[in-house]
């Protein structure tokens, strides 16, 4: 089969863009009133829509998904340490970091990739307040589990839910487990505001903290914490709205990529889909899948080369694990004899193009280059 390499690039991600046409009225409102940030009219129409969308009663809107997360620690007051996985994005140790508390690394389960409850459990110490799972893919962290080991231990339950935005189990919104979810509202993600992010909590009491966390720490005249400037200005808040619309539309344009994908790559031995249990609607974040050097013939990384060649840029995420950086590797928790499986796991994954602007010709020669690597690999 002759292919040849792609004009443009395929990314792993494309941003889902409105209609223009759909920002003007909104720009002009804001025009109109002269009001460009600090909780205006846009944020607080978003964020209503937002809290209705996912499904809680408190949804407030950030300027990005790191510093929500930074906030969201701060405002729970964890100290110490927490426990958390090495196989996400720097930002989630980050946000720890950023708050002087202690990343300790525990192993994933290699089936969902998140948190093995086991492994918590045995890394509880006096120091220990609270537990920070990430969704990763958009796939559930083990809820259920989590939130036992967290109410044996009087832990708080934080999610990083970055790629979660509308992942339900039994159409329970994600939002409704732990005590504050974060969802990240990068360019990258389904729904987005350019840059931006938005804690989720149920907890009343919660409100004016994170509300003053968020605006340097004041509470009217009153410096009541240390805050920061966590605010996220209109011009985004808008293009949020906008992008809103779009959402239902590009969820069905994935789900119909992912069965594609499902279509053709099956059955090819040494590669492996990551899916979400049938329980669980999907957030439609990432297309991720797994190879067995074994049995598909070729590593992960050679995939990943190859595609290149055709100018398809998959993406290794998350890779390198986040214990294995400079800054985490020193800690106890980030040896390898104490992650096996996450050591495994990152050098087997990686994520391809996912967006709902991939048209079905693409995807084919994305899945052909693949299952030619696979053959030819075998044939060596
Ligand atoms: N927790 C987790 C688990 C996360 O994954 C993230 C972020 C966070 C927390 C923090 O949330 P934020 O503070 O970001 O809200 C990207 C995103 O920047 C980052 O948001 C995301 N996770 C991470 C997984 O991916 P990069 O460095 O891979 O982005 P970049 O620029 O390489 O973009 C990826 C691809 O998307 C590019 O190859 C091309 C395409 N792209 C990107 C941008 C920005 C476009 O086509 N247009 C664009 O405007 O981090």
């Amino acid at each position: 089969m002759v292919m040849t390499p792609f004009d443009k690039p395929i990314y792993t991600t494309k941003p889902l863009l409105p209609p223009l046409e759909s920002l003007i009225p909104r720009l002009q409102d804001i025009w109109s009133c002269c009001w460009l940030t600090n909780d205006g009219p846009q944020s607080q129409i978003l964020e209503k829509r937002l809290a209705e969308y996912l499904g809680t009663p408190h949804a407030y809107l950030f300027n990005n998904g790191t510093v929500a997360l930074t906030i969201a620690l701060k405002a729970l007051d964890l100290k110490g340490e927490v426990i958390t996985t090495p196989f996400t994005f720097a930002a989630t140790p980050h946000s720890l970091s950023w708050n002087n508390i202690t990343p300790v690394f525990v192993d994933i389960d290699p089936i969902s990739m998140t948190l093995d409850p086991a492994c918590i459990e045995a890394a509880i110490t006096p120091q220990t307040t609270g537990i920070l799972g990430v969704h990763v893919y958009g796939i559930p962290c083990h809820v259920e589990a989590i939130e036992k080991i967290a109410s044996h231990h009087g832990l708080k339950v934080i999610y990083d839910a970055a790629h979660a935005f509308g992942t339900c189990i039994n159409n329970t919104p994600i939002s409704q487990y732990g005590d504050i979810s974060m969802f990240s509202l990068h360019a990258t993600k389904l729904f987005h505001t350019a840059e931006g992010g938005v804690l989720t909590f149920h907890d009343e009491n919660l409100k004016k903290h994170i509300y003053s966390l968020r605006n340097f720490g004041l509470m009217g005249d009153e410096i009541s914490s240390i805050g920061t400037n966590g605010k996220l200005n209109e011009l985004q808040a808008a293009l949020g709205l906008s992008v809103f619309e779009c959402i239902n539309v590009e969820r069905e344009k994935r789900k119909q990529i992912k069965s594609y994908y499902y279509e053709y790559l099956n059955d090819i031995e040494g590669l492996h889909f990551i899916r979400e249990p049938q329980n669980v609607e999907s957030s439609y974040q990432y297309f991720p899948i797994r190879i067995d050097a074994k049995h598909f013939g070729c590593t992960r990384d050679e995939l990943c080369e190859k595609l290149k060649q055709y100018n398809i840029i998959a993406r290794r995420y998350f890779y390198p694990l986040c214990s294995s950086s400079f800054h985490y590797s020193h800690l106890a928790s980030a040896s390898s004899t104490n992650l096996p499986i996450a050591h495994q796991m990152v050098k087997e994954v990686m994520c391809l193009p996912f967006y709902g602007d991939l048209n079905l010709n693409t995807i084919e020669q994305i899945c052909n280059i693949i299952i030619d690597l696979h053959i030819n690999s075998l044939r060596r």
